[in-house]
């Protein structure tokens, strides 16, 4: 599966709940990436650990649930940066991943390491071990990611996005191998702009999902993200709005569209349509989800 933000590691778990232990590979984003206080961030690869872990923050969708922020607390008092929030355990995490990486360890080695630490019971692979940053082109000039999303909320309006080092980039090891022997490859029902199409930008990767059927789920519902600025950036962007622009926009990539029951109207017009639920918010829902899709794509 490839996956970026909340509904991706939603997505993830939910088909880890119904496909059993050791049958899925999430491939992750590694655009929205950042250093913060010299610590090396990755909230895709970490939203999606802590929501296989248990341990997320269900409510505010990024973070470890029931976090102190000691950490932050003496930073503002130091007026050092605290735009963007590190929970103390969450920290914790940023640290080993930074220390381990700055010995000269790959990000993917880093990750297997965390997962593990975790009890993360999915392979968990970045797309890339390469620097590979999301710019957003916005009326005020170009922004980082998350100075974009989380200092700025998400309120400018988005020309355009770019994917920094992508060309240069190479596909993680083992990205490419569970691609190619993937029984099923799915598309998690992310953003496509910020979460799937850095993933599609590492050369190689696009390639390698052409050879194969590819399932992607709709992030929209009634043309509606359940968070996040998806639908303001499809207007934007000047994209069809709803399901159907996301599915125009995957191509004949993609040959079958999972849409939620709520947009089964949609469904004759859109190409590979097949209709399921597709809300797993909670995480009692998600055993029952992750069978209706695997029933879906099969
Ligand atoms: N999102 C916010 O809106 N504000 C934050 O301060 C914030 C901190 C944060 C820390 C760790 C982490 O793993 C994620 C964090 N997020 C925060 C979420 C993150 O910016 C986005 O949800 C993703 O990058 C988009 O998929």
């Amino acid at each position: 599966m490839l996956a970026g933000g909340l509904g991706g590691s939603r997505c993830v778990d939910a088909l880890a709940r119904a496909a059993g232990p050791g049958q899925v590979t999430a491939i992750g984003n590694v655009g929205d990436d950042l250093e913060m206080w010299d610590l090396h961030v990755s909230p895709d690869l970490d939203t999606i650990m802590y929501t296989l872990a248990g341990l997320l923050d269900e409510e505010r969708g990024w973070g470890v649930r029931g976090d102190t922020y000691q950490a932050m607390a003496a930073a503002e008092q130091a007026g050092r940066e605290t735009w963007f929030t590190l929970g103390d355990r969450d920290a914790d995490l940023h640290m080993l991943r930074t220390r381990l990486m700055k010995k000269g360890e790959a990000l993917s080695t880093v990750t297997r390491k965390l997962a593990e630490g975790l009890g993360v019971g999915v392979e968990l692979l970045p797309a890339t071990d390469d620097r590979l940053r999301t710019k957003i082109r916005t009326p005020e000039g170009e922004l980082d990611f998350q100075d974009w999303f989380v200092r700025r909320g998400h309120a400018d309006r988005v020309d355009g996005v770019r994917f920094q080092g992508a060309d240069e980039s190479r596909p993680a090891p083992g990205v490419l191998e569970a691609i190619a022997e993937a029984e099923a490859v799915v598309i998690a029902p992310s953003n496509p702009f910020v979460s799937i199409q850095p993933i599609l930008a590492v050369p190689g990767i696009e390639a390698a999902l052409r050879e194969r059927r590819v399932a992607a789920v709709s992030p929209l519902v009634g043309g509606k993200a359940l968070r996040g600025p998806l639908a303001e950036m499809m207007a934007s962007l000047r994209h069809e709005p709803g399901a159907a622009g996301v599915r125009a926009l995957y191509g004949d990539l993609v040959s079958v569209f999972v849409l939620d029951r709520e947009d089964e109207a949609l469904a004759g017009e859109i190409p590979g349509a097949v209709v399921c639920d597709t809300v797993m918010v909670s995480p009692e829902r998600r055993t029952e989800v992750g069978r209706a899709f695997l029933e879906a794509i099969a």
